[in-house]
Order: C-alpha cells, then sequence, then structure tokens
C-alpha cells in the first residue's frame, strides 16, 4: 500500500467543491486516512513549493496557495500516486480533459483546484508540511476485501 498528499486548494474550498473530490476519492475506492483544514503560512507554502522557486508564477503561486483556507488529505490505496495524480488530470484546467478533476472544475492555468503529489519523494517531503504522524489513521483492514481482491497472496 501506498499514500498520497491531495490538497483542496483555496479556490476549492471558496467554491464549495470539498465534498465533490471527496467523492471523486472515495468512488474510486481510496481509503481517506487523514484529512486537515488549515491555511497555510507563507513561510510553509514556499518549502512546498520550493522547487518552483524562481520561476514567473512563484510569487502568484504563494498568493494563490496562501489565499485562503485548503482542506489537506492523506489518500491510501495501490499505486495511489499515479491513480490521484490521474483524478486530478493535468495541470492546466484550460487543458485537462473531462472526467478528470481539473477537467470538470476549473478553466484556469493556475487556480486548478487540487494538489496531487507527483511521486513517493514529493509525498515524503509534502506530507509533513500539512499533517503530524498522529494527525493519520492505520487503515483497517476490513475495508480491503470489497475493494481488492485479498483472498490470494498479493492484493489485487
Ligand atoms: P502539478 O504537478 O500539476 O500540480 O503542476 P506543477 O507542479 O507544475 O505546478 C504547481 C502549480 O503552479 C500549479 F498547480 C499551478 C501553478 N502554475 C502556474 O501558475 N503556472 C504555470 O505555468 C505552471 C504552474
Amino acid at each position: 500500500m501506498e499514500r498520497t498528499l491531495l490538497i483542496v486548494k483555496p479556490d476549492g474550498v471558496a467554491r464549495g467543491l470539498v465534498g465533490e473530490i471527496l467523492t471523486r476519492l472515495e468512488n474510486k475506492g481510496v481509503f481517506i486516512v487523514g484529512l486537515r483544514m488549515l491555511r497555510l503560512d507563507e513561510a510553509a507554502a514556499r518549502a512546498m513549493y520550493a522547487v518552483h522557486e524562481g520561476r514567473d508564477f512563484y510569487e502568484p503561486l504563494i498568493r494563490y496557495i496562501t489565499g485562503g483556507p485548503l482542506v489537506a488529505v492523506i489518500a491510501e490505496g495501490k499505486s495511489v500516486i499515479s491513480i490521484v495524480r490521474s483524478l486530478a488530470g493535468p495541470t492546466f484546467g484550460s487543458a485537462a480533459p473531462p472526467g478528470t478533476i481539473r477537467g470538470d472544475l476549473a478553466v484556469s492555468n493556475r487556480y486548478n483546484i487540487v494538489h496531487a503529489s507527483d511521486s513517493s519523494e514529493s509525498y515524503e517531503r509534502e506530507w509533513p508540511i500539512f499533517f503530524d504522524e498522529g494527525g493519520i489513521v492505520e487503515l483497517d483492514d476490513a475495508r480491503l476485501k470489497w475493494i481488492y481482491d485479498t483472498s490470494t497472496s498479493e492484493i489485487i
């Protein structure tokens, strides 16, 4: 099992889309094991997006992500990093295909509703910005058995 971080960004919260996005995760069958609403301070925002420092969109991005409360979600499942990335869709709302969160809910090339970790390295760097260890629950095995075939030695 793998974990990923999904953020409903301030535009998603302000537009009342938290439930819609959590529903998409739950409907797919990924498990929500951490959930927290907070407002990111500037230092945390700069740490979160350090890879983009120096890019022309860096300062607007910091203003965007600190501009209102956000909802941070930790999701767990097999290959959940790539699954949640594909649910989110490509970066720009204008180009994201229908069926994806960004494709269905965003038109902007900045205000794109969600963030999703793009690799396990990114997840390991990002999750402590939003959660401490106690904010993540252990997955209840009973929930697994109709999402995956757990009857063999491998979870399928
Ligand atoms: P993604 O991995 O899809 O979230 O996209 P990036 O890490 O490349 O970008 C992070 C955020 O920076 C995007 F969600 C929106 C913002 N951004 C811009 O505002 N302009 C750009 O040209 C690229 C990204």
